[in-house]
């Protein structure tokens, strides 16, 4: 059909799809099941390009499952709290609520067109009151663990957006969300004890290794950090108890010329003397205004002020003077170093900025670190280090922590830079934390049969305008409850709960989405659980999974849930670029989906994503050809057309050679598939419908089985990337739709033998020997394999060889000499 048009076929099959609704998960268990998970969407306005990447690819995985009759759970739902829709709705004077639903449809809408092959019946939102009744219900588990509680402490605060910031949403010293630079404040916030489950979220990465990007890993195991070495106790002139400092370098304790306290650490103030209280709190009042980022840089010039007090080194007796600076951070370790500045290029950089001492440790070979002002980091032999002289780093370090041990001013240590993970939020579109604060019992958890806590429903538009404190405070009537231990007069908790809570389960929910008896139903989890693939953007590669992950270990330790990890594969696709840039407005280089499908129909964009590249890889817009897309489709499906047109005319028997390019491609796209090299695959495909359209023009014919195996062969195979157009070329074959369960094919094993040809071998004339060799054989490969032939062998009877002659691949002849 000349009429070939990718977008009328579309509208042709959506309509039957939605009746035929082939994608439900159906709980069978003789089937083996498969969990295809996308990152679930945020419904900030209607589907993007990077969408249509990510959700493409996650589609190719579920089809094929589907094709490979497994029982595939592939679930959609909206990731429906946060601070855009609050934004709007101040905007315009409406309910985050409406701007978020509306969203939604728009985004539904745009899915059902695109189609991936999703379970639509369950569809959840983290914003409707009956999931945030788990999430609420999931944070009083949490409560009563010991794993969410409140502090007072240094939290980052987003000037913007009138918040605190998670350590994980701060990007450079920066709102991960608005770009703004991001202040510290003190202040009594809600936190997960994350950081009880650091070693096992560096565990259990052994089983992930292989089966997620490591570049992944690598980013999650950095986040953890974790570093080993010894607490080293030093004693402070006249305070009791001594100070005790984290360091990875015990060995260089012979070293350390001085010692520094995080300006910002309540330790600071304390053993402050009178006469340096002046200078201190001017310098302490400057450090507060400094982000995490800047403290740590190594470029900027280091600052500080003596506290007027002296530590003494425990192996050594040395008295040496205690600084404090902002260098050092109060939440790290004990807040407290011991500084090495030959060894240490934070330290040495202080100490030649305030005269300090420079005593080498370690001899390295390098140069003096006092004179050049580099370091010496390396490895080498300690000097100047009494029982520990001579030894090798590692050596060292055992032997003094021993030593340290002994004398019980020490001992072997581990640290994380890992933090407990900040939930509370002062906005309020999200879940509200159930806690109750009572003036005579204190934090009361609201009892589970009065969740959920609701968002009270009045509070619209300017009620949400950020004030750095939640606007739910203004809720008076909602604020004002009776505390559920003694009835008296108590407050509600006004904080919501970071959105990231709400995504750190939501892939459990989907097992059983309706559920009333709990988050989610144990037995539907066992079934379908872990997930075993996980597909979405490199951008959560830290946030997200290590929080999913966290919550999955506590699930496991309450007896929920018998496994430890929620995501078995992780696939992280590229982003879509448009003339090597990332898209932006300011560049003016955005693509819209929109239009791209208006322009050239579904199939076409979902083909073109698909071929541009691994998955992995970006994909530059300015580089796909839908052209040739649109016509390799039209293609496809002029052959199903022509195959339909001949069929019955000449039931002659099938070409081979087609047959086996056929069987060779099914073989072919399997593997590709499954190893999610899409690109080629699909390449494959192509090259499987030139060899059906040669067949037609130059070969059998149409009406050749063959040919119509391959027509057949290709609408199965191309219904993982271009659905519509493979179901209306499976129809135009008489087939019953949908293509999407017509079942995978499998590929003949005779059809995927190589080819052979017999080729006669001669001794003197006479046939002795035959051989089924490869029709392309080499000419001396074939000697080769004459002469070893034994009844070559016995026909020569040891006689000399005069000259062989070859004719790959048909004949050899052999004459003696
Ligand atoms: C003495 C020393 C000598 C150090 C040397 C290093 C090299 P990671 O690997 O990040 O764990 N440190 C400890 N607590 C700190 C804090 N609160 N703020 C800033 N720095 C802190 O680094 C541990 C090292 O960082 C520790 O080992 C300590 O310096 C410093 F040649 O102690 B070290
Ligand atoms: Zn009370």
């Amino acid at each position: 059909d000349e009429q070939y048009d990718p977008r009328a076929v579309q509208d042709r099959w959506q309509a039957r799809w939605a009746e035929l609704d082939p994608f439900k998960a159906a709980g069978d268990d003789r089937r083996e099941r498969r969990y295809a998970l996308d990152m679930f969407p945020y419904p900030s306005g209607d589907l993007h390009m990077g969408h249509a990447e990510a959700f493409a690819i996650g589609d190719v995985i579920a089809r094929y499952w589907f094709q490979r009759g497994h029982d595939v759970l592939h679930p959609i739902g909206w990731d429906s709290f946060g601070l855009p829709a609050e934004n709007a709705a101040i905007k315009r004077d409406s309910h985050p609520a409406e701007w978020t639903y509306a969203n939604i449809d728009t985004q539904a809408a745009s899915f059902q067109r695109y189609a991936p092959s999703f379970d639509w019946s369950r569809r959840l939102h983290t914003s409707d009151p009956e999931y945030y009744r788990w999430t609420q219900w999931l944070f009083l588990r949490f409560y009563e663990r010991g794993l969410a509680y409140r502090k007072g402490g240094q939290v980052n605060w987003c000037p913007n957006d009138q918040t605190v910031l998670a350590n994980e949403q701060v990007v450079g010293g920066h709102c991960e969300r608005c770009g703004a630079l991001v202040e510290r404040r003190t202040l009594t916030q809600w936190y997960f004890k994350i950081t009880e489950y650091a070693e096992r979220l560096l565990q259990d990465m052994d089983q992930l290794e292989g089966n997620w990007p490591e570049r992944v890993l690598l980013m999650q195991r950095n986040w953890i950090g974790r570093s080993e070495g010894a607490d080293v106790e030093f004693a402070v002139e006249g305070r009791d108890e001594p100070v005790t400092v984290f360091t990875t370098r015990p060995d260089t304790l012979y070293g350390a010329t001085f010692f520094v306290v995080a300006a910002d650490a309540p330790l600071a103030d304390e053993i402050c003397a009178p006469e340096q209280r002046a200078d201190f709190e001017a310098y302490r009042e400057q450090v507060s205004r400094e982000s995490e980022i800047e403290r740590l840089s190594t470029e900027r010039e280091k600052t500080g002020v003596f506290l007027g007090r002296y530590a003494i080194n425990p192996v050594n007796g040395e008295r040496i003077p205690v600084w404090a600076s902002d260098y050092v951070l109060a939440e790290y370790g004990h807040g407290a170093i011991m500084a090495v500045p030959a060894h240490d290029q934070r330290d040495l950089d202080f100490a030649r900025k305030f005269g300090l001492p420079v005593q080498v440790v370690v001899e390295t070979g390098e140069p003096d670190p006092a004179q050049t002002g580099i370091a010496t980091a390396g490895e080498g032999r300690l000097v100047n280090s009494g029982p520990i002289d001579g030894l090798g780093k590692r050596e060292a370090i055992g032997r003094i922590t021993e030593i340290l041990a002994d004398k019980g001013l020490g001992r072997a240590a581990v640290n994380f830079r890992l933090r407990d993970w900040l939930v509370s939020r002062q906005r309020f579109w999200g879940a509200p934390i159930p806690m109750i604060h009572c003036p005579s019992c204190g934090e009361v958890a609201v009892p589970d049969d009065q969740l959920p806590v609701e968002l009270p429903a009045d509070l619209r538009g300017a009620d949400l305008a950020p004030k750095g404190t939640s606007p739910l405070a203004t809720a008076e009537s909602w604020v004002n409850v009776d505390c559920p231990k003694c009835g008296g007069a108590a407050r509600r908790d006004t904080d919501t709960m970071d959105t990231f809570v709400d995504s750190s389960w939501y892939y459990f929910r989907y097992c059983s989405p309706d559920y009333t008896e709990g988050p989610f139903d144990v037995a539907e989890v066992r079934r379908w659980m872990p997930v075993d693939q996980y597909t979405g953007g490199v951008e959560h590669a830290i946030l997200h999974l290590l929080y999913s992950r966290f919550f999955t270990k506590v699930l496991h330790d309450m007896g929920m849930v018998d496994f430890t990890e929620p995501f078995t594969r992780l696939l992280n696709q590229g982003q879509v670029i448009n003339q090597g840039k990332a898209m932006s407005k300011s560049l003016g280089n955005g693509v819209d989906l929109g239009e791209q499908i208006a322009a050239h129909g579904v199939d076409v964009v979902r083909l073109a994503l698909l071929f541009a590249g691994p998955p992995e890889d970006d994909i530059d817009w300015a580089d796909v050809s839908p052209h040739g897309m649109t016509k390799f489709l039209a293609r496809a499906h002029r052959v199903a057309t022509e195959v339909e047109a001949a069929s019955g005319t000449d039931p002659a028997g099938g070409d081979t050679a087609l047959r086996r390019v056929t069987h060779r491609t099914i073989d072919e796209v399997t593997t590709l598939v499954e190893s999610h090299r899409f690109n080629v695959a699909i390449a494959r495909i192509m090259e499987l419908v030139s060899a059906a359209r040669k067949a037609i023009d130059s070969g059998p014919g149409a009406a050749d089985p063959a040919v119509r195996e391959a027509a057949e062969t290709v609408a199965v195979l191309l219904s993982l990337f271009a659905p519509y157009t493979a179901e209306d070329a499976w129809s135009v074959l008489g087939r019953q739709a949908p293509v999407a369960r017509a079942g995978w094919p499998v590929a003949e094993p005779a059809l995927l033998v190589e080819e052979s040809v017999t080729c006669v071998v001669q001794v003197a004339g006479k046939v002795r020997d035959r051989l089924e060799v490869p029709p392309g054989i080499a000419a001396d490969e074939l000697e080769r394999l004459a002469l070893a032939s034994e009844r070559v062998q016995t026909a020569l009877g040891g006689a000399e060889i005069r000259k062989v002659i070859v004719r790959a691949p048909k004949i050899v002849n052999i004459v003696p000499g």
